[in-house]
């Protein structure tokens, strides 16, 4: 047997103390420790796998969800190379495990990770956060195996064996005294594996769950449609203009990949991507596709006379009205920025981006004219409908001057005038809304009870919305108008609080609220100023105790175990309307011990997808999305 020794060198050192501040502030690597940090040490182990098949080696990723929420990641790739790096005297795939890399989230230049073509990154934060890691590699003929603890080589690199494949094996524990959780959640990684296995077509990705004897799951996703695959999936239960996605490319400095398909609905769903990382944010890329296309259906319409000379351009939003769009792009080292940092900074994108679909996008509409001229009805009839909006609302502002200082009349409101110190708590139902009422500090929290049948946001123009009296109050109430419309600067409430129950309805109310806030104010949820009041589930009370309340079901097999299960007196809370003021202001609404959960804005996105389906034509989904929904109450933070 061979085995490769390092030798404690001044490197060698450097290492062990780069891995040691990995663990003293994991969430600097990571961004958290939470379920979310935790799921993202999958995804830097997949990712290493998937710039093995951008390179062009790797075509089968396998993931398996071991007993004990032990990981396996397997790619057919050429396996990590095992010679001996000329610098740290070990193998480089030793060196790729145990090396804090220089393109990592804070080093380099690019000042953020950059994925398709910078091998390694991230495997050393995981084995750093990880109980134990092991590696197998398979290459020049051999099977080489290495292992670690915690971060350290507790065995160097060993060729164990003879072997004809290629490739890379991975399996690693977290480490529980750092995460919050262990528990992986399958769902999670589905959806973030399917939306990989959209982004790089003919990659196969297998994931297994064989936590569960009784409940074992695999996915297997493979789509050689591609981004075309993608947008009909996202569309999968709405009503399609164009049946066929349009479908753009162009390789070059900034490879581009853009499909896009119409729909009858109202909203617009655009989904950016760079090196298979989600944009949330947007930036550069999503501003050319934007300026792209408005000027290439505009040029068509006046092309094709269907905007006279007398006729003002359509504008951008009348032409995204319906419009579910994937943008991939892939930049050598991409500047991300925003709060999130899912924001593309790199200037130069935008020109290439526009340009490419001003060249790709006007021959496919001089080819396709029945698509062209459906495409262009639908955004005519969008500008329609914006000048009427805008319209009535002029009418309404002219009618109304106190308008912005017209509150609704089911609001009770707080007597601090600082909006930053000022909350409201939106509840749904009127007797939920009296405990609030009775139970807050009324110095600097208000209370919105909301009624009344709940407005179908995706099906609904923005006209629409405005006159709807389920969310008018809550429009007044925020007082920062919405849409185009929508003023930051103008929030009543530095914290905006939705309280609904913890069951399927109150998931499902809270989904209509998340997907207006991102349909409509969505400044408020990038700005970090909505939040999900969280109800306790349960009060334990036995005699010699004081009373608790538990949020989970593991909160209270923990607090059932301490005060001894016999006696214990469990009160399950159904709604909010069960609890007394009191308690509801002990519980839900005292700033010193309640629990509130901040929404980000993938969280929103979230909500909006699941809203979709709600929505969507088809019972069979919606059904199925409706039972994810309870799950989804408790699953946040994935
Ligand atoms: C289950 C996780 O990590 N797969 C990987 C490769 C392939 C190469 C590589 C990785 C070279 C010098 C760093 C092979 N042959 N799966 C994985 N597959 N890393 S990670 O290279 C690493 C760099 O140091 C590889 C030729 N070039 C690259």
């Amino acid at each position: 047997m061979e085995k490769y020794n390092h030798e404690y060198n001044a490197e060698q050192i450097q290492v062990l103390e780069g891995l040691e501040a990995v663990r003293k502030r994991p969430g600097m690597y990571i961004g958290s420790v939470s379920s979310r940090g935790l799921h993202h040490l999958v995804y830097e182990i997949v990712d290493n796998c998937v710039d093995e098949a951008l390179a062009g080696y790797c075509t089968h990723i396998h993931i398996i969800i071991e007993k004990g929420n032990i990981i396996s990641v397997e790619d057919d790739g050429r396996g990590i190379p095992v010679d001996i790096h000329p610098k740290t005297h070990i193998s480089a795939a030793e060196t790729v495990y145990t090396v804090l890399h220089a393109g990592g989230k804070f080093g380099g230049d690019s000042g953020y990770k950059v994925s398709g073509g910078l091998h390694g990154v991230g495997a050393s934060v995981v084995n750093a956060l990880s109980e134990w890691t092991e590696v197998t590699i398979q290459r020049d003929g051999g099977i080489y195996e290495m292992k670690f603890n915690r971060g350290k080589t507790t065995e160097s690199l060993t060729k164990i064996g003879e072997s004809k494949k290629t490739g890379t094996k991975v399996r690693f524990l977290a480490d529980g005294t750092i995460f919050e959780t262990l528990e992986y959640d399958f769902d999670t990684l589905e959806e973030r594996f399917r939306e990989i296995a959209f982004l790089n077509k003919g990659l196969h990705i297998v994931i297994e769950d064989l936590r569960d004897d009784e409940n074992i799951k695999k996915s297997e996703f493979c789509f050689e449609g591609g981004l075309n695959s993608f947008v009909e999936y996202l569309n999968q239960n709405k009503e399609k203009i164009n049946q066929k996605p349009i479908y753009i490319e162009k390789d070059g400095e900034v490879p581009v990949e853009i499909a896009i398909q119409y729909t009858t609905a109202y909203s617009e769903n655009i989904y950016t991507f760079v090196n298979n990382i989600n944009t949330i944010e947007g930036g550069t890329h999503l501003e050319g596709f934007k300026r792209g296309i408005t000027k290439v259906f505009n040029d068509y319409a006046r092309g094709h006379n269907i905007l006279k000379e007398k006729d003002a351009n359509l504008q951008g939003e009348d032409i995204r009205e319906g419009m579910t769009a994937v943008i991939s792009v892939k930049v050598k080292e991409p500047q991300f920025e925003g709060q999130t940092k899912t924001k593309l900074g790199n200037s130069n994108v935008t020109g290439i981006v526009q340009s490419m679909v001003v060249e790709a996008l006007t021959p496919f509409l001089e080819e396709n004219p029945s698509v062209a001229k459906a495409i262009l009805e639908k955004c005519i009839s969008a500008s329609r409908a914006r000048e009427a909006a805008r319209k009535a609302r002029e009418l309404v502002r002219r009618k109304n001057s106190l308008e912005s200082t017209t509150l609704p009349g089911k609001l009770a409101d707080c007597s601090e005038k600082d909006a930053s110190q000022c909350e409201v708590y939106i509840v749904e139902g009127d007797s939920a809304g009296g405990s609030a009422k009775q139970g807050r500090d009324r110095r600097f929290q208000a209370i919105l009870p909301l009624w009344g049948k709940m407005l179908n946001v995706e099906k609904s123009r923005a006209d629409k919305i405005y006159n709807n009296e389920k969310l008018q109050p809550v429009i007044l109430a925020v007082g920062a108008g919405i849409g185009a419309d929508f003023d930051i600067n103008k929030i009543r409430y530095g914290k905006v609080i939705i309280m609904a129950d913890a069951d399927v309805d109150g998931a499902h109310i809270r989904t209509l609220l998340l997907t207006f806030f991102f349909r409509y104010m969505r400044p408020l949820i990038e700005n970090g100023n909505v939040y999900l009041a969280q109800p306790p589930l349960y009060k334990l009370s036995k005699k010699g105790f004081k009373d608790v309340y538990c949020y989970t079901d593991e909160e209270m097999a923990k607090h059932l175990e301490e005060m001894g299960r016999d006696n214990v007196n469990i009160q399950r809370y159904k709604g909010l309307g069960e609890m007394n003021p009191e308690q509801l202001w002990e519980t839900t609404m005292d700033p010193k011990t309640r629990i509130m959960i901040k929404v980000t804005m993938e969280d929103a996105m979230k909500a909006d997808a699941i809203f979709n389906v709600l929505m969507g034509d088809e019972i069979g989904p919606r059904r199925e999305f409706i039972e994810k929904n309870a799950k989804y109450v408790k699953n946040l933070d994935v």
